[in-house]
This record gives structure tokens, sequence and C-alpha cells, in this order.
């Protein structure tokens, strides 16, 4: 009995410890699409390894180390955890939007093996590989369309199809969005196909159960490669239910769907979507149950931006919140501009000041951020579309280093004196900016998954915002203004802190003395007594 009596002891003791010890664990990581930075890559622009003029997979090997070495002691690449490859798919287009084979690569970019072989390169290395999915719509001289043509085909419901011309031809944006062509007969003449995007872009159609299976097909085809996930082209278009041809009920519906599957055939799956719409409207897709795992925040990008464009610290807080308010948890992708839109160094009016600032709040805040390749360096570009997705410039060498003969497209001017090779050398450069950001938002788990708590000032250039979670506090900061700014005072409606903490700067010297929160967590009476400089950023550690 004694005997049985110590064993229970033991046992209880044995029990507690583990209580114990479970209790100090800290919280299971979240997604690990939450803890690292995306880094888009436009294939055909990145670096060509086989001099025809055209960047290709085995390019981007040769390029990985720039991105991420592997090693997180090393802070001389950039610590990208993750790459969005624009599409890689066979297409007669330049850019891919448009694919004509959804199981294979392109040519141009190299063979399946070398795309194999790039997968276990950044997977070596700790980068995850998400590659875009044009679902919507294929390219006209895909065989399922060219097939379609005949009224007769096992492929004609594949697409859209009208005998006659419709009453109202408009897309979902207005413009045409009907069109005939050479072959599509049916008895009376020309049948009429649906295709929004652009004539050689017909739409399919997925109320033909044939599509969901064949792009399903595709998924499981990519995934049993390696792919860690996509990035959905046109998300908000697959359905047209009547006169609803955007965001449709069917459409939310059909990715709630695709998730179910894609999650049973790896649960780690990340998809991100291109819902190009306001931050409500977003929201939609995840209800009742989730759609992908992130959307593009589309108005946080144009207000990020905008906040630096004419400092108004009030706007990225607001923007932040806003984001927040719609999708709580942070599980959202951050960006500045992506392969649409007029480049962030053009936006921003080459001024590296703002450009630095532009990328600190999107660095610094919740969600997972998104670089355009390139966008690190300042390159330049504003459209026509081939403008903003030129070869980047890596050095002063042949063709900027992209390749060693002409490419592609022409190199931006000024890509002798603006480039990677010149910026690595210079510590003030916009590279080595977003390096040291990067590895701080690497090395500081707060800054990555904490929750955030904006800070009003009556300066309104100074942007102030906290990012907390159980073991760590920062306070982030800048002066979004090319002018040095004194005594603004800093208020708090609420905060999980109190009391007075040490403050500790992560990027260099601070200026700040200890802070102090009142009982509920209102910031106590905190000015900024002595002058933070023109466009200048902290980020403090806060320990009690
Ligand atoms: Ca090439
Ligand atoms: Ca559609």
């Amino acid at each position: 009995m004694k005997k049985t009596r110590k064993y229970v002891l033991l046992l209880t003791v044995f029990i507690l410890l583990i209580g114990l010890l479970s209790a100090c664990q800290p919280k299971p990581p979240k997604n690990w699409w939450q803890d690292v930075v995306f880094y888009e890559i436009f294939v055909r622009s990145f670096k060509d390894s086989n001099g025809d003029g055209i960047g290709d997979f085995n390019g981007i090997i040769e390029m990985l180390d720039y991105l991420n070495d592997g090693d997180p002691n090393t802070t001389d690449d950039l610590g990208i955890g993750g790459i969005w490859l624009m599409p890689i798919n066979p297409s007669p287009s330049y850019h891919g939007y448009d694919v004509s084979d959804y199981k294979a690569v392109n040519p141009d970019y190299g063979t399946l093996e070398d795309f194999n072989n790039l997968i276990k390169e950044c997977h070596k290395r700790g980068i995850r590989v998400v590659m875009d999915f044009v679902i919507n719509h294929t390219s006209s001289d895909h065989p399922w369309f060219e097939s379609s043509k005949d009224p007769n085909s096992e492929y004609r419901d594949w697409y859209v199809w009208l005998e006659k011309r419709p009453n109202n031809t408009a897309g979902p944006w207005g413009s045409n969005a009907w069109y005939q062509k050479d072959g599509a007969w049916h008895q009376d003449g020309k049948a009429w196909y649906y295709a929004p995007f652009w004539s050689e872009m017909p739409d399919l159609n997925y109320h033909t159960p044939e599509v969901t299976e064949a792009i399903y097909d595709a998924t499981k085809f990519w995934l049993d490669l390696g792919v860690d996930g996509f990035r959905v082209d046109a998300a908000r278009y697959l359905f047209e239910e009547g006169y609803i041809l955007q965001d449709s009920p069917k459409t939310i519906k059909w990715f709630q769907d695709w998730r179910n599957y894609y999650l049973k055939r790896n649960s780690r799956t990340y998809t991100v979507g291109e819902v190009w719409a306001d931050t409500g409207l977003i929201k939609r897709y995840n209800q009742p149950t989730k759609g992908m795992e992130q959307f593009f925040m589309f108005d946080l990008a144009t207000d990020l931006v905008g906040s630096v464009y004419s400092p108004s610290a009030w706007r990225a807080t607001k923007a932040y919140t806003k984001a927040l308010d719609a999708f709580p948890d942070g599980d959202f992708a951050s960006f500045l501009t992506n392969h649409d839109q007029n480049r962030l160094a053009s936006v921003l009016e080459e001024d590296l000041t703002k450009q630095k600032l532009a990328a600190f709040l999107l660095l610094t805040g919740p969600g997972t951020p998104y670089i355009y390749y390139g966008e690190e360096i300042g390159m330049t570009g504003t459209k026509p579309d081939e403008d903003i997705r030129k070869p980047m410039q890596w050095s002063d060498k042949s063709y900027g280093g992209f390749s060693r003969t002409i490419p592609w497209r022409k190199l931006n001017d000024g890509w002798t004196v603006n480039n990677v090779e010149a910026q690595d050398k210079d510590p003030n450069s916009l590279l080595n900016w977003y390096r040291k950001l990067i590895n701080l938002r690497n090395s500081q788990s707060a800054m990555r998954q904490g929750a955030y708590f904006p800070i009003s000032s009556d300066c309104r250039s100074l942007y102030v915002a906290l990012r907390v979670e159980e073991n760590q506090q920062l306070l982030t900061i800048a002066n979004l203004k090319d002018e040095a700014i004194k005594g603004c005072s800093l208020s708090l409606e609420e905060s999980p802190l109190s009391g007075v903490y040490l403050t500790e700067s992560l990027m260099g010297d601070s200026i700040f003395e200890n802070i102090s929160f009142g009982e509920n967590g209102q910031l106590n009476e905190w000015k900024i007594g002595s002058e933070i400089g023109a466009a200048e950023v902290f980020v403090i550690n806060l320990k009690k």
C-alpha cells in the first residue's frame, strides 16, 4: 500500500511539473506565412542564366543568396522567407497572365526539372515558393478554348458562349466583355464568348463542374511537386451569376471548397488572393468560413504610400486599424506596390527618405509584408506595364548584370549608377535599409506577431505604434516629415502595459527616456522633450 501511495504522490508531482512546464512554454507558433517577408519575382526580368535575354529559373537559383543565404546569423542578405513567382505556366504573352497549359512550365524559363531544382534550393535556405495561379481565364491559345469553338466539342461549355450578341456587352468594370472568334461558328454565324479582361483571355465557365475538376487537378499537380502555395489572380471574377459579374456568392463559396481540398492534400498550404477591392468587401471571402489563407490589402497599400507622400501618421495607423478590424489575427498580406502599379520609387518622386519611411511602415507593421522585386533598390517605372516589370539592376556590368545579351526589355536609364552592387557598398543605401529592417523583423517576434496599438499624437507627422506580445513590447516611431519636431504629446486610450518601462533602442541611438503607462493602460503624460530629427525612425524595446 505504502509503495502505491508513494507512486501516486510521485505521479502527482510529475503531472504538476509537466503542467508548470507547459504553462511556461511559448504559445505554439502561428502559421509559417505570418512569420516571413515575401518577395514578388517576375521571372522574365530577374536573372538570365543562359544568355537569351530572358530571366529563368536557373537565374533565380544563382541569386538566391541575395534573398536569403539560409544562415540566420548573417545580415548581408535580405532575409526573405518566401517568394511569389509571377506566372510560370506556358503562355503566348510576355507576362503569362493567360495560361495555355496548367500543368507545365514556360519553356522560356526552363524545364520542369529546373523548376524542381529551384524549389529544392529555396527550401534549403528556408524560402517558401508560392506561384501565381491564373484560373479565371485561359489564353485563347489554350487547347480547351481551341476545341470549344466547335459547338459540338466536349469543351464547348468550359467557356461562356452565346449564340447571339448579348444585349449588354459590358464586363464587370464597364468595358466590352464579349467577342467573336474565327471558327467559332453556330448555325446563324459566329457565336460570342465572354472575355472581360481581353479578347485573348476567354473566361473559364465555372458553372461547368469539369472546369473545377481540372483546376483541382492542377492544384494537386503543383502541391505534389513541392510548391508551398498559390497567389490567386483575379479571384473576384470566377463565377458570373446573372448580372453579378464579381464577388458572386458562388465565387466566394468556390474558394471555401477549394481550401478544403488543398488543406486535405497539405495542411500547410498557403494561398493569397488578389481581390482588388476595399477591405470590407474582401472580408466577405471569409464568410461563413475562410476562403483563402490571406488576401492582399489594397486599401492599406494606398494609405501607407499616401501617408508618406504627404506626411500623415494618422492615415497610416488608421489604415492598419482598418485592416485589423477586418482580419483581427493580422492574417493578411501587406505591400506597397506590385506588378500592376507604378513603382514605389516613381510614385515617391525618387525621394530616398520617403522610400525608407514607406519601407519602415510596411516592415514594422502587422500582416505579412510583400516586396516587389527592385523596390528594395528604388527601381523606377511607370506604366505601360512592361516598364514597371523591367530587368533587375544587379551591377554596372553587361546589361546590369541581368544578362550577357540584349534583354527582352531595355533596362532603366541610370542602371550603371543604381544597382545592387553599388548599394551593397553604401551603408546608407535603400538596400541596406531593407536588409536592416527585415533582419530586425526576423529577430523580433513582436514585430511580426505582436498586437498593434496605435498611439496618437498632436504632431501630425509622428507615427507611433506599440507592438505587444506576451514576452516582448516594441514601440515603433517615425517622423514622416522632412522637418524636425519637438514637444509632441502622445496619448493612448488603452494598452496591455502598465507601470514604468526602460527603453532600449534596436536601431541605434535613441532619445527616448523611460516610459510609463497608467494602471488602466493609458499613457501617462508623455511628451517628447528633445527633438526628433527629420524623418527619423526608432524601434524601441520596452523592458520592465
Ligand atoms: Ca534565359
Ligand atoms: Ca469569370
